[in-house]
């Protein structure tokens, strides 16, 4: 039977010894243990390289059929940051003013948000995800369908965000509710829907993390386990 599909050789993994591998997963979980979602940004610049590998390393996560439905519009520039912060303020005042309900907004006050966003304008990067609906062939104009698109884009947000940790950058993961603005400020097409803002740059020298968000449910919570 011959393939239908071409294969080349997978060049492999590490084989690391048992304990290096125990070693490198809790070296891993400190690591990972020291991001929090920042809100205090500094308004320090980061070199662009940075973020060009971390949004490099989000394109490697896996999606539906390969079809890496995700685009990433990548914002330092100050005018366009004053844009979003406007607009998502807008938002973001109807929605602090009632439009949650009230069990959502008693949800978020230990994390102590409000409407004021300004870490939209002071961090030196903003990283808007857009999902795919579906794609068009750039030369014949036809449709390319999507699979799984928000777990493909949830695995790609996740991949770079903890590539922007790795690097030292603090990451805010920003929902404005509604954001359809973000694709009208953008000029992104009606095919793309925006998800997240990613926030990064560094922390401020007196930024501070609501204590609610270090309480982390339990691994046996979390897990149940068949052996
Ligand atoms: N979009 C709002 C509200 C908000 C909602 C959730 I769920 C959060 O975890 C945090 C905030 C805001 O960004 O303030």
């Amino acid at each position: 039977m011959s393939a239908k599909y071409k294969v080349v050789p997978f060049s492999g993994l590490p084989d690391y010894s048992e304990e290096e591998m125990a070693e490198r997963s809790t070296d891993f979980l400190r690591l990972m243990e020291g991001r929090r979602t920042i809100r205090d940004f500094s308004s320090k610049p980061v070199a662009r390289e940075v973020i060009e590998n971390a949004v490099r390393t989000a394109g490697l996560a896996p999606s539906g059929a390969n079809k890496q439905p995700w685009h990433f519009v990548i914002v330092s520039n100050p005018e366009l940051k004053r844009k979003i912060r406007e607009a998502a303020e807008v938002e973001e005042q109807e929605f602090y003013a009632g439009k949650a309900g009230k069990q959502w907004l008693k949800d978020l006050e230990p994390l102590g948000t409000d409407p004021k966003k300004p870490f939209l304008e002071v961090a030196p990067y903003l990283i808007v995800v857009f999902q795919q609906n579906y794609d068009m062939d750039p030369t014949t104009g036809d449709k390319i369908k999507h699979y799984y698109i928000q777990e493909s884009v949830g695995l790609a947000s996740g991949f770079l965000i903890t590539a922007l940790h790795n690097s030292g950058l603090a990451t805010l993961t920003h929902t404005p509710s509604p954001m359809g603005f973000l694709r009208d400020i953008l000029g992104r097409p009606k095919h793309e829907k925006p998800v997240m803002i990613i926030v990064t740059g560094h922390s401020a020298k007196n930024a501070s993390v609501p204590e609610e968000a270090l309480n982390k449910k339990d691994l046996d919570v979390t897990t149940s386990w068949f052996e």
